[in-house]
């Protein structure tokens, strides 16, 4: 039976990124559907009932939901295809996921902060955003990516930020750039991927996507 895939997305989201970074570099078919969150489809609410937020990957009209179960969903029944991107070694495969949640979690609690607050609160961001750039810029160490040779599961969840560091950055008035070299050169490498490029958002859409949100919330 042919697969029936189907990403119910929204172009600008980190998460929904991580699905079509994944289904890329893997070269899975895939139709995808941008969904208004403002009014979102019946099929989202359906996909989601718990949560109703993309993305969601429907796989011959079974969904799964939530970022990192998708691509490991994509890992696991596309495994004869090419990068694999869980390692391996269940040690290393356990230190990914675990730095995946607190990826996730830091820029959850920090990332916001940064383009929506103020004074202290936006200092606090900046300075826990900090934290996770510098933490991760050591696990990365001299390696070209988090998996090693070859683009993984934590470079997946990660890169999906890039296009937003151009928003931080701006927001929270420093260079990615500068302070974290080894990390932008792995931006750079991941980039040079053009199934990973074409598939991320484009940094001056995500900053205008930034600036509506700004002004629908009066700040
Ligand atoms: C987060 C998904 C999410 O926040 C994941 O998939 O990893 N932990 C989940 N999705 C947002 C879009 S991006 O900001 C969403 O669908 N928001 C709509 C809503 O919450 O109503």
């Amino acid at each position: 039976m042919e697969d029936k895939v189907v990403l119910l997305d929204f172009y600008p989201s980190m998460f929904g990124m991580r699905a079509r970074v994944a289904l890329a570099v893997k070269d899975i078919d895939c139709e995808h559907r941008e969904e208004d969150l403002q009014n979102k489809s019946q099929l989202l609410l359906e996909s989601n009932p718990v949560y109703k937020q993309i993305p969601v990957l429907i796989h011959n009209d079974k969904p799964v939901c939530g970022s990192f179960i998708i691509v490991e969903y994509i890992d696991e029944v596309w495994k004869d295809k090419s990068p694999t991107l869980l390692p391996r070694d269940p040690y290393q495969r356990a230190q990914a996921r675990f730095l995946a949640d607190y990826i996730d979690k830091k820029v959850t609690e920090t990332g916001n902060w940064i383009w929506c607050a103020e004074g202290e609160e936006k200092e606090a961001g900046k300075k826990g955003f900090a934290e996770l750039l510098k933490h991760m810029e050591s696990e990365l160490g001299d390696k070209p990516f988090f998996g090693g040779n070859g683009f993984g599961f934590l470079d997946v969840a990660l890169i999906t930020y890039s296009p937003w560091f151009q928003t931080y950055e701006t927001c929270g008035n420093f260079s990615i750039q500068q302070d974290y070299p080894k990390l932008s050169s792995w931006v750079k490498r991941c980039l040079e991927i053009d199934n990973v490029s074409k598939s991320l958002a484009d940094p001056d859409n995500v900053y205008n996507y930034y600036l509506t949100l700004k002004k629908k919330r009066g700040l």
